[in-house]
């Protein structure tokens, strides 16, 4: 009974300082695939589904060392294998740091007085007050919570939409089509923290932008093919939205002659939002494996109808 990773060996020691200790007893680990038979395999942790994924014949659960499973080509898994993303207090940390700073970023209008740096222009920009700035989250799962409770001191109305109706105090909690109108045309600053899947493919598109607010801002930190990058580019220029802000786009990287690298309303950065982080990664992992061992429900478990 293995755990077997596949990592970088950059990030491999950090792991196994915590699995040499965290692990239940009895299921060793390996980085090494060529050292480990295939048949011992009973968990494997990885970024990307490793090519030879049949040759492990008795896996049981593929964790994804990332939040999102969406990089994982799912169908090749037999349907008993548990697929797990990754849910631990590093990604979630950092998250709610890079929308915070996007947020407050875009609220006090840094991207307006960059423009005026640019041009050295000593002007102040009409500040609206937080209570008239309000904030919409498509996805209200780990992240999307952990990101509205991060805002939620600031005085911003808060709203957030998601598949299921749910019930969280300060935020106004949309599903459903006409939740997600409400939400969209109730957005002054729009943050996606969707999973990539058939449904929310292409979702950030020119009808959705045309139906902000005028003068709206958009954070993607979902997943880049979630974004019609000329869609957006057309609802900027046309001044219709005000400003963005980008850690996902697609493809990764963005090739050096993209628009999106020269925009003066644009903010990018390269998928840095949120970072996996060994020390609590490796806790969560092992604390998965410690409950699928007792048969209790694992944390993170990914819908395989749902691929997410
Ligand atoms: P969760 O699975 O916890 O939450 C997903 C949320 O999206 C849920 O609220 C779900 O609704 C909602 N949702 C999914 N599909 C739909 C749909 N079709 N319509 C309405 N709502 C939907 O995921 P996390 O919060 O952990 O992560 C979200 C995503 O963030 C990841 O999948 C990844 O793509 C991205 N990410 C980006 C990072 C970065 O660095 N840029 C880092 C980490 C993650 P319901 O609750 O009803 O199921
Ligand atoms: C993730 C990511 O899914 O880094 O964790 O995007």
């Amino acid at each position: 009974m293995t755990l077997l990773c596949n990592m970088d060996q950059s990030r491999a020691a950090a792991f196994a300082e915590v699995f040499e200790r965290a692990l239940p007893e009895g299921v060793p680990f390996s980085f090494d695939a060529a050292s480990v038979d295939p048949d011992d395999v009973r968990y494997l942790l990885s970024w990307l589904m490793p090519e030879d994924i049949e040759r492990y014949t008795n896996l049981e659960i593929m964790f994804s060392t990332g939040a999102g499973v969406d990089q994982f080509t799912s169908d090749r898994l037999p349907a008993n294998v548990k697929i797990v993303r990754m849910v631990e207090d590093g990604i979630v940390r950092m998250m709610q740091e890079y929308v915070a700073l996007s947020v407050l970023m875009l609220h006090r209008n840094f991207i307006g007085y960059k423009e005026h740096q640019n041009k050295a222009l000593w002007q102040a920009i009409d500040q609206p007050q937080t209570a008239q700035r309000r904030i919409g989250v498509l996805g209200l799962g780990v992240l999307g919570q952990a990101v509205l409770d991060r805002l939620a001191p600031f005085g911003f109305p808060l709203s957030g939409w998601s598949r299921s109706a749910k019930s969280i105090p300060g935020v106004t909690c949309l599903s459903g089509d006409d939740g997600f109108e409400q939400l969209i045309a109730t957005s002054d600053i729009l943050i996606c923290l969707l999973p990539l899947t058939d449904e929310t493919t292409g979702m950030l598109d020119a009808p959705l932008f045309s139906r902000l607010p005028k003068g709206a801002s958009l954070v993607h930190v979902g997943r880049g093919r979630q974004l019609d990058h000329q869609a957006l580019l057309d609802a900027l220029d046309q001044g219709h939205l005000a400003s963005a802000v980008l850690d996902v786009t697609e493809p990764e990287p963005l090739p050096t002659d993209h628009p999106f690298w020269s925009h003066p309303r644009i903010m990018l950065t390269p998928h840095i939002a949120s970072v996996t982080q060994p020390s609590t990664a490796a806790i969560a992992v092992s604390d998965n494996i410690r409950r699928h061992l007792q048969g209790e429900d694992l944390i993170g478990l990914v819908d395989r109808n749902r691929n997410y």
